[in-house]
């Protein structure tokens, strides 16, 4: 993919800038060196007519050609420069037009600190991207004026409540950054940084999957596992809102000594869950998860065990009560 990132464009508009300079510079001294020269003061009044006397302005010689000549080439230099240098930063601003979606990730500054909103709901508090992908970042606060930047990507972004900048980077080789704060916004400003990890595109991908794991055990009153007689079902809170449908389903034989490890679902959010039992033995369980990070919850099923005695999970009905 021949993307060019704002390091490459930074680069060139910096090497661009430094070898005109450097070409004009020479010019110049080397000319002013030379006339130094050829106009030394050797004693000799001499006869050569070319000699500018004081109080007389210089005409340049030949009609002034030296003189238009001299502004002629300087015009064009700074015109052109001023061109292509407003064309890279256009550049710079809106990123590359590619065809294929850009990674878009939402950042929010506080004090002191920043998240990472993901396009499929996951929250993080470390910037993890693929590598040679353009990331388009839109960056707001949650409190204070902010800064988000991140020194080695070259890209920079305002962090303003209420509003939404957006800026983009890529970066060419996997390894680490560190976003930083650059708006003094009190006293944890300094050390107001996240880590960014640029990481192979497999690997980005299995972030994002481990990130949206989620753990459930069963466990009854005496802290025994459960292992039969549930169910477990899982709905997004929001599930209208998405083209596939966001409810999941689970019975016992989906679990293993009373844990089930779900990895199915890419979609984070909030998520309602519920735990019915397939025989009343136990008291339904009904939950709002907040499924943006690996989620490890344990539920105790309220009605399994028998006041006074232990009872095994295969025992008879533990809501009759009382002592056999
Ligand atoms: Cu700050």
């Amino acid at each position: 993919m021949e993307v060019q990132t704002r390091v490459d464009v930074f680069e060139d508009i910096f090497l661009v800038f430094l070898g005109l300079g450097t070409i004009v510079g020479v010019v110049v001294i080397s000319y002013t060196l030379y006339n130094a020269y050829k106009y030394r003061d050797t004693g000799d009044p001499g006869d050569d007519e070319d000699l500018p006397s004081v109080g007389e302005l210089p005409t340049g010689g030949k009609g002034g050609k030296k003189l238009f000549l001299s502004f002629g080439l300087s015009a064009i230099i700074v015109i052109s420069l001023v061109v292509w240098t407003y064309g890279m930063l256009l550049y710079v601003e809106d990123g590359p037009d590619e065809p294929e979606e850009a990674i878009e990730i939402d950042v929010e500054g506080f004090a002191f600190g920043w998240n990472f909103y993901y396009e499929n709901g996951v929250e993080s508090d470390e910037l993890v991207v693929p590598v040679d992908e353009p990331v388009r970042v839109q960056v707001t606060s949650d409190d204070v004026w902010h800064s988000f930047g991140i020194n080695g990507l070259r890209a920079k972004a305002d962090a303003i409540p209420g509003e939404q900048d957006e800026t983009w980077f890529m970066a060419e080789e996997t390894g680490e950054h560190t976003v930083e704060c650059f708006e003094l916004c009190g006293f944890g400003h300094s050390g107001m940084n996240a880590p960014v990890e640029v990481v192979e595109q497999d690997r980005y991908d299995e972030w994002l999957d481990e990130m949206l794991t989620m753990n459930i055990t069963l466990e009854d009153e005496n802290g025994d596992r459960v292992t039969e007689g549930f169910e477990l079902s899982l709905e997004h809170q929001e599930n209208d809102q998405y083209e596939e449908d966001l409810s999941f389903s689970y019975d016992e034989a989906d679990f293993e000594n009373g844990t089930i490890s779900i990895t199915e679902i890419e979609q984070g959010g909030d998520y309602d869950l519920e735990i019915t039992p397939t025989d009343d033995q136990f008291e339904p369980v009904e939950d709002s998860v907040e499924f943006v990070e690996p989620v490890d919850e344990t539920y105790t099923l309220e009605g399994l065990v028998e006041e006074t005695e232990e009872t095994d999970d295969e025992s008879d009905d533990a809501d009759d009560g009382g002592d056999n």
